[in-house]
């Protein structure tokens, strides 16, 4: 074998086990030391079957995605191949049982169906998540999967690439038993009984009694491809997965791997899948910070304290209690307290009804959450969170009092969405403790995190805030102390350019489907109005002391404010609201679009999707820019994570920065220099975006150089 694949005999019983850390990945040599192992396995007469089993934590995560990156970007030996694996597997003349706990996912799971059986631990996790890169399943996934559990299950498993737990996997026949206790104990036993029995052992790829017929399949084709579009909006693969998994139903088992792969080989190349594994990758690069090695101290939270029940401290307060954490949740008065415990409820209610959880585990969340009125129980914290009103002034207020109260090595957050963290913490006895935890709404569902490192957070804290982070089932950023951090200060130029855009001739609803049509989550009009009018119009107040005399600024944003239209809190904002807060074009904000143009000068013309996409998202690229060089992110791909997992930005556009990479930096710099010349002076480029494309360069180059210098350091 080799030293990743090793082979032991238990009761009569080859053992063959895989060790890959941390995932079994089917790195270059796995492959090879299986069949060795298979070979070993084969000749030996005492072992009557064979088991399959992964040595850690997790059966086989899939192909190792460092060889797919070397892949999707032209460079390695191209994509991996695995037929000469799975064919070995399933020709062996012993019974090869697959015995799966953790995950088996991807090539795992096409390994997996590759034996003759399959046995896994109740909490292990099945599936086909390629199309999440941006590719389909590329070891015969797509052939062997509707063999096994049919073609609409098949369907189901690589367009979501969702993976399912065990017991549903034994119900469609993805597997054939759930072990409790001892895996290897009993996929051993599993695999004697088998021997006894002997017989024809089964060959998924000779299956054919589940692949139902052309008539039957045409409409679990058509709503297959339907689930795509809807779920999958823009994405290549999973559509082409539907062509793959058609591919198994229509054509003989070897015409159909031929299809998998050309269909594989296409979708690898795709730029989607470039951005797709980059945002997996960047995704816990983040983790990664040059000055706080991984073997940092962290303070131990087992019990929290938020200040403030609103839809902030409320949804902080239920990520903490999910992931198992005892929450103080401390309001000013009686009214504010019950309201959120009710919404708090109320959120818990619809996911038991939409079966995500159970009553019991919704019950035991909500005694996780201690509502109160008072600091009790604070002075015991080892974490107090203050989400309270975005106002500076109060936040010092309660600062300084919690100062008072908390332990010495209890972790002081603020939620804050754009204040500086070095002035609350200047309150404080103890500014190495307090750091910025920006979570983003709805907190318990969102996954980012930015962590605000303040001049004086110590490196515990920022470590104990990432960990908190990856405890919560969040991703947490490490950003640097500037407004707006750093989505929110991307944010600001980006409303701003489609406002000005709708003032010279786009219309809100135009601006938001060209930007949909991009792929972002929502339109821009419409995230105002959801987060409030109100709200965007009180963050401008924050900063309308910088504005410079004679530089335009939007107009209309406010007088929406001063006609009361907030949003969909009141009916009405960018969009007009029904009762369900279903949005319609309002030819009010038409004709007030077209007043101000007027009154302001503003000669209105048509502006073509191109350039709204150009200007709002440029104008993102080159703050993102400003930002790097002024060290308030680490890397480009931190400020495409923070996009991707915060702010509905496409994942098979890589990102912001990933997405500027991929348009060219020539390409995105003459443009702004050209909307400098036109637009003013908020279109400035950025030295370091104009730098890059000067000398040919990416912001992935950018990172890398950092990354290698950080390493040398
Ligand atoms: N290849 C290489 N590295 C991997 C990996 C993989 N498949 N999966 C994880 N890692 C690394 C990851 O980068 C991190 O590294 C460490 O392992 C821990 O990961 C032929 C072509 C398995 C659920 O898509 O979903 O098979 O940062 O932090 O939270 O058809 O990792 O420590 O240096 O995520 O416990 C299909 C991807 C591949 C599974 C574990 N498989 N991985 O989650 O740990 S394509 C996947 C995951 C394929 C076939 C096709 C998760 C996990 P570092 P982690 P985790």
């Amino acid at each position: 074998m080799n030293k990743f694949v090793n082979l032991a005999t238990q009761d009569g019983v080859a053992v063959i086990t895989i060790n890959n850390p941390p995932v079994n990945a089917l790195s270059p040599g796995v492959p090879e030391g299986l069949v060795e192992a298979l070979d070993a396995a084969e000749r030996d007469p005492s072992a009557r079957a064979i088991v399959i089993i992964g040595g850690g934590r997790t059966f086989i995560a899939g192909a190792d995605i460092k060889e797919l990156e070397l892949a999707a970007s032209g460079r390695g030996s191209g994509p991996p191949e695995f037929h000469g694996i799975l064919a070995r597997i399933e020709d062996s003349t012993k019974p090869v049982v697959m015995a799966i706990h953790g995950t088996a996912l991807g090539g795992g799971n096409e390994v997996a169906m590759a034996g003759h059986y399959r046995v896994a631990v109740p909490d292990a996790q099945i599936g086909q998540p390629e199309v999440n890169l941006g590719i389909i399943p590329g070891a015969e996934g797509t052939q062997r999967l509707p063999r096994l559990v049919g073609v609409a299950a098949a369907i189901d498993l690589c367009v979501s690439g969702k993976p399912i737990r065990a017991p549903e996997a034994l119900k469609l026949g993805l597997i054939d038993r759930v072990i409790e206790g001892d895996l290897l104990a009993g996929a051993v036993a599993f695999a004697r009984a088998i021997a006894d029995k002997g017989g024809a052992l089964p060959k998924t790829r000779e299956l054919s009694d589940k692949l139902g017929s052309e008539f039957v399949n045409a409409s679990i084709f058509a709503a297959g491809r339907d689930q795509a579009r809807k779920t999958r909006r823009n994405m290549i693969a999973p559509l082409m997965a539907v062509d793959a998994i058609e591919a198994a139903a229509t054509l003989p088992f070897d015409e159909g791997c031929k299809k998998e792969r050309e269909i594989f080989e296409e979708c690898i190349a795709s730029d989607q899948a470039r951005a797709l594994i980059h945002a997996f990758f960047a995704e816990r690069a983040v983790a990664k910070i040059p000055d706080i090695p991984k073997e940092t101290a962290v303070y131990n939270i087992r019990q929290a304290a938020i200040i403030g029940a609103g839809t902030m401290g409320g949804g902080i307060a239920m990520a903490c209690a999910n992931a198992g954490i005892a929450v103080l949740l401390k309001e000013v008065e009686q009214t504010a307290l019950d309201r959120g415990l009710a919404i708090i409820r109320k959120n818990y209610e619809n996911s038991v009804k939409k079966g995500r959880f159970s009553q019991e585990v919704m019950d035991q969340r909500i005694a996780l959450i201690h509502p109160q009125l008072t600091y009790d129980g604070f002075a015991q914290a080892d974490l107090i969170i203050e989400a309270a009103f975005e106002s500076m002034e109060l936040k010092k207020r309660i600062f300084g009092e919690i100062d008072r109260i908390a332990q010495s090595d209890c972790v002081l957050a603020s939620n804050t969405s754009t204040l500086d963290i070095d002035e609350i913490a200047s309150v404080t006895s103890r500014p190495h403790m307090v750091i910025g935890l920006h979570f983003f709404s709805p907190a318990n569902v969102m996954r980012l995190v930015e962590i605000v490192r303040g001049k004086a957070t110590s490196r515990e804290v920022v470590a104990t805030a990432l960990a908190l982070a990856k405890k919560l089932g969040k991703v947490g950023v490490v950003v640097g102390n500037c407004r707006g951090f750093v989505g929110n200060r991307m944010m600001l130029p980006y409303m701003r350019e489609a406002q000005f855009l709708v003032e010279e001739g786009a219309t809100p609803e135009q601006v938001d489907r060209a930007l949909t049509n991009f792929g972002m989550a929502m339109g821009i009009f419409a995230v105002d109005d959801m987060g409030g009018i109100d709200l965007a119009w009180r963050v401008r107040q924050e900063y309308k002391h910088l504005e410079k005399p004679g530089v335009r600024m939007p107009i209309v944003l406010e007088k929406l404010f001063h006609l009361g239209r907030y949003g969909q809190k009141t009916g009405a904002g960018w969009y007009r609201y029904d009762e369900n807060r279903k949005p319609t074009a309002d030819p009010e904000v038409h004709a007030l679009i077209e007043k101000t143009a007027h009154e302001g000068g503003i000669e209105r013309r048509h502006i073509s999707d191109d350039e709204i996409i150009e200007r709002s998202i440029y104008i993102m690229i080159n703050e993102g820019a400003k930002i790097l060089e002024e060290g308030y992110a680490l890397r480009a791909a931190d400020i495409d994570v923070i996009y991707l997992t915060g702010y509905g930005f496409p994942a098979y556009r890589g990102g912001p920065m990933w997405y500027a990479d991929t348009v060219g930096l020539k390409q995105v710099r003459d443009r702004i220099r050209e909307f400098h010349e036109k637009h003013g002076e908020f279109w400035e480029p950025a030295p370091l975006l104009a730098k890059l494309a000067d000398q040919g360069e990416t912001f992935a180059d950018y990172d890398a150089a950092r990354e290698q210098s950080l390493a040398v350091a």
